[in-house]
């Protein structure tokens, strides 16, 4: 588990981390480039560990955060039907309880195309999405939101509340583990809630990656991930109380973290029940972190020995969905062209362009129903159900859906 190369504190309390993956050298996930530009300018050690004293699994080294967020950032909140229903119900939800008081506010940190504002928008309610993308900030306000187009810290915390008064919510989905200074950003969330007010943010959940061995949530801008324990420790350390934790289907398994003031809300009874699982998992322990590092392997040999195999008996295998997640899944396992003849999907700013250190090619949906391959890749694999009730005709007329998480296998249905 140790290693020479110097490893730093934790983030988000100093503490020692001990290394327990390392995935080499790996481009930034969502650097597409261009055929015929030069190869990515920046690659880091994709390497993780664990605090031996809060235990927030994190990465070692980090991507600048400003050159993974700008303005050409390419995710659309919005590509994913079942997404866009996810975050209309948290939307009614907040609407109902924690928005249901005279003049409410809330802020979203990450509000991306709009996907969750627009309807507390359309309900005529104050909001204030933080993007810091700019073409996303104009995409959240042509949807009819209210967007900040900066990097949510401390100092924007303080004059969003000069500016707004305080926030009865923050929210943020897919956001808060993206974000290496969250002593500020926490900071910033202090300054800006009321007294009563709540922090609800949503994440891919540490427990749900080493239950299915999805290594592939592991990339430049996931930096954190979580658990009921370690984010327990840190709402403490900032003045915070966890007092919900919620597990969500969505992105492969998260949870909705719920902080507030200590002593403003009843702790909900989920949290202890989670805290007994993680301990039962052994989420925190050297053996399960060494067994975590075993299963990618084998999930790696397995899925480069399939395609090899199919690419030899000459069956056509093209990749579904280019995910940030898929960078660290190709480039880990070294597969590229040769073996994935290119990989499709519906985002026009991904389209005609290249995986990040691997060189696929990405192409519309379209380029797939024309002429389905024999074998699909399922990258988006989080959106499963999704895709592959979309894409029923490839599977009717013989095709198979080639699965990793949790093993590699070849799928009928
Ligand atoms: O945390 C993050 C999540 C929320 O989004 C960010 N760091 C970046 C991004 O991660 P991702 O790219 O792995 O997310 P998705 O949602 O798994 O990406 C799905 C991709 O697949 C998109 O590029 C759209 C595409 N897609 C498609 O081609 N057909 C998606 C669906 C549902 C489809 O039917
Ligand atoms: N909330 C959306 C988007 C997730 S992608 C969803 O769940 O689908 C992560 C988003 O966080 C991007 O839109 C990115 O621009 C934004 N982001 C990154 N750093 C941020 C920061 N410091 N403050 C606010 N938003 C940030
Ligand atoms: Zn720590």
């Amino acid at each position: 588990m140790s290693r020479t190369t110097t490893v730093p504190p934790c983030r988000i309390c100093g503490g020692g981390l001990q290394e327990f993956f390392d995935f080499g050298k790996q481009p930034m996930a969502n650097a597409y480039r261009t055929p015929g530009e030069p190869g990515e300018a920046f690659t880091f050690r994709l390497a993780g560990g664990i605090c031996d004293r809060c235990t927030t699994v994190q990465l070692l080294e980090e991507a600048p955060h400003d050159r993974m967020f700008h303005g050409g950032y390419p995710y659309r909140s919005s590509g994913s039907s079942v997404m866009r229903s996810h975050f209309e119900q948290l939307a009614d939800t907040f609407l109902a309880t924690e928005l249901d008081r005279p003049d409410p506010f809330i802020v979203e940190l990450g509000s991306n195309d709009g996907i969750m504002l627009r309807k507390i928008a359309a309900a005529g309610v104050r909001h204030l999405g933080v993007e810091p993308c700019d073409d996303l900030a104009e995409t959240g306000r042509r949807n009819g939101i209210r967007v900040c187009n900066e990097f949510f810290d401390e100092e924007l915390g303080k004059r969003i509340r000069e500016e707004d008064g305080p926030a009865d919510v923050v929210f943020a989905a897919n956001t808060f583990s993206h974000i290496s200074f969250l002593d500020s950003v926490l900071r910033g969330i202090d300054a800006l809630l009321a007294p009563h007010g709540v922090f609800v943010f949503e994440d891919p959940y540490f427990g749900d990656i080493v239950r299915k061995t999805s290594f592939d949530q592991i990339y430049d801008e996931h930096i954190f991930f979580f658990t009921v324990r370690s984010v327990k420790y840190m709402a403490a350390a900032h003045g915070f109380e966890l007092v919900d934790a919620e597990r969500l289907p969505v992105h492969g398994g998260e949870i909705r973290y719920t902080l507030a003031r200590p002593g403003t809300r009843a702790v909900q009874p989920s949290v202890r029940t989670l805290l007994a699982e993680e301990e039962k998992a052994g989420l925190a322990d050297p053996a399960t972190l060494r067994r975590f590092s075993d299963d990618v392997r084998r999930v790696c040999t397995d899925l480069v020995s399939l395609l090899r195999a199919l690419r030899e008996d000459g069956r056509t295998v093209v990749g579904y969905g280019a995910t940030a997640k898929s960078a660290t899944l190709l480039n880990l396992c070294g597969i590229g062209p040769e073996l994935l003849s290119y990989v499709c999907d519906t985002t026009p700013a991904k389209q005609g362009r290249l995986t990040p250190g691997t060189g696929i090619p990405i192409r519309s949906p379209r380029a797939f129903t024309e002429e389905f391959p024999d074998y699909a890749l399922l990258l988006a694999w989080n959106h499963a159900e999704e895709i592959k009730s979309k894409e029923s005709a490839f599977v009717a007329s013989g095709g198979r859906w080639i699965e990793y998480v949790p093993d590699v296998r070849i799928s009928a249905t």
